[in-house]
């Protein structure tokens, strides 16, 4: 298997640990996305929206986080993709939450302070707070976001838990803050700058 990689990119984390958690390896090929230095360089034949991570494995080329979580799960991991309706529908929920809600706050609002990328840093602030409080009310009185560890947890995790990097602390939402906790302690669990 071949991860293409940014060891800053909380997408790519993700990816790292699931296979981490599977006990799974995976070569690493760098790919230098804050220089652009992927462009016009052949990558877009993996992606043509010229985004990390990939995941090949074998024959199957695999873009986005999201459908490379389902894909290590269904294929090497069923325990973490819930296979009965309830559970799987609320599962493809918490990714969407990831690719959209979390991806248009957190995501940018981290950019903004870590490699000066533009933005309206106030809106994006209002955006991650809404977010954290619909995590922290959906957490509280649950541990993990659908009935036990799943993807759903590994999509959510890492722009919510480096959001140290976007200058935002965790103490307004206790439930959220409890929930990164039992994230890190999950047999197999990988570290990143930032999550320390
Ligand atoms: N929906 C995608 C988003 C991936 C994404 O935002 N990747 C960033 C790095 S974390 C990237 O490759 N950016 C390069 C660019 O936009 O040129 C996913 O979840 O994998």
């Amino acid at each position: 298997m071949i991860l293409y990689d940014h060891p800053l990119s909380g997408n790519c984390h993700k990816v790292r640990m699931l296979l981490s958690m599977l006990g799974l390896k995976a070569e690493t090929r760098f790919i230098d996305v804050v220089n652009h230095a992927h462009i016009g360089v052949g990558f877009e034949r993996l992606n043509p929206l010229l985004e990390i991570p990939v995941l090949e494995d074998g024959t199957e080329v695999i873009p986005d986080s999201q459908a490379i979580l389902v894909y290590l799960a269904r294929k090497y991991g069923p325990d973490w993709f819930p296979t009965e309706a309830p559970n799987a529908a609320q599962v493809v929920r918490w990714l969407a939450f990831a690719a959209f809600p979390i991806a248009a706050s957190l995501q940018p609002a981290r950019l903004y302070h870590l490699i000066g990328e533009d933005g309206d840093i106030q809106a994006l602030n209002a955006r991650c707070a809404r977010v954290l409080a619909v995590l922290d009310s959906h957490l509280a009185g649950r541990e993990w976001l659908v009935v036990r560890p799943s993807i759903a947890d590994l999509a959510c995790f890492p722009y919510v838990a480096l959001c140290g990097d976007a200058r935002l602390s965790l103490d307004p939402t206790p439930h959220v803050k409890a929930w990164v906790a039992r994230v890190k302690a999950l047999p197999g669990y990988v570290s990143m700058p930032g999550l320390d």
